[in-house]
């Protein structure tokens, strides 16, 4: 039988918990360098190292059979795929913030103004329920500067202390959705006997932590 695959992410906020997660579950392997993809001797999983945007497509199209990756992350590619686990680690919430002194007060302001977002399709989803009409402008990252920059009138990014907004002169406004890292399976795969070996260290990993 072929080994499962595991994606997680290659560098970033979540690759160092991910690794310790699955390194707590007394898997041997070593943390990526080069290879994308490395094999843990003494348990049957390969894992390969991803950039977090590719994961729940990977995992939705059973090139990896699980994954570990952010709820934001599942939600802005709309990915079929089965929540397994909440892991609580990156934690973040996206918010829609405006600059301090914006006349925007409340969420029917946002008509017909430019919000800046590297998630353009959960805030769609967003401004759709609430009956909101606004130009959303993809930026892929360096969101907070575009409205000193003029090219937007808000933004809508993740936030976790809130410092960078305080740095740019913005506040929140609008909390849309929170997120924490999440383990992620293709459809149908959680009766399989080695998902469930996994699953339960994982659990048992999580429980010793509360
Ligand atoms: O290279 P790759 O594509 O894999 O990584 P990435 O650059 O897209 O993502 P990365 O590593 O920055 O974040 C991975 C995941 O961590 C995100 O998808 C979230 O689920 C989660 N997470 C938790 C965060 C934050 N906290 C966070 N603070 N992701 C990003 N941020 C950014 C935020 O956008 C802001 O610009 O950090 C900045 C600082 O936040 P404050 O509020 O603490 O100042
Ligand atoms: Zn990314």
């Amino acid at each position: 039988m072929k080994n499962l695959k595991i994606a997680i992410q290659k560098s970033g906020r979540l690759n160092e918990k991910s690794v310790q997660l699955l390194k707590n579950c007394g898997l041997n392997f070593e943390n990526y360098k080069s290879s994308l993809i490395t094999t843990v001797s003494n348990f049957p999983l390969e894992i390969l190292f991803l950039r977090d945007d590719d994961i729940p497509e990977y995992v939705q199209d059973g090139i990896a059979d699980l994954g570990i990756v952010g709820e934001n992350v599942i939600a802005e590619t709309e990915a079929e795929v089965r929540y397994l686990q909440r892991l609580g680690f990156g934690r973040c919430s996206l918010k829609i913030a405006v600059p301090s002194r914006s006349d925007i007060r409340e969420l029917s302001d946002l008509n017909g103004k430019a919000i800046a977002t590297s998630y353009p399709t959960i805030l769609q989803k967003f401004l759709t329920e609430n009956k909101i009409t606004a130009d959303i402008r993809m930026i892929s990252g360096s969101v907070e500067i575009s409205p000193a920059l003029e090219l937007s009138h808000a933004i809508f990014d993740i936030v976790s202390t809130g410092g960078t907004l305080r740095s740019n002169g913005l506040v929140p406004f609008a909390d849309v959705m929170t997120s924490e890292a999440i383990l992620i399976s293709k459809n149908g795969i959680d009766s399989n006997p080695v998902v469930r070996e996994l699953m339960q260290r994982i659990q048992s990993v999580l429980r010793a932590a509360e």
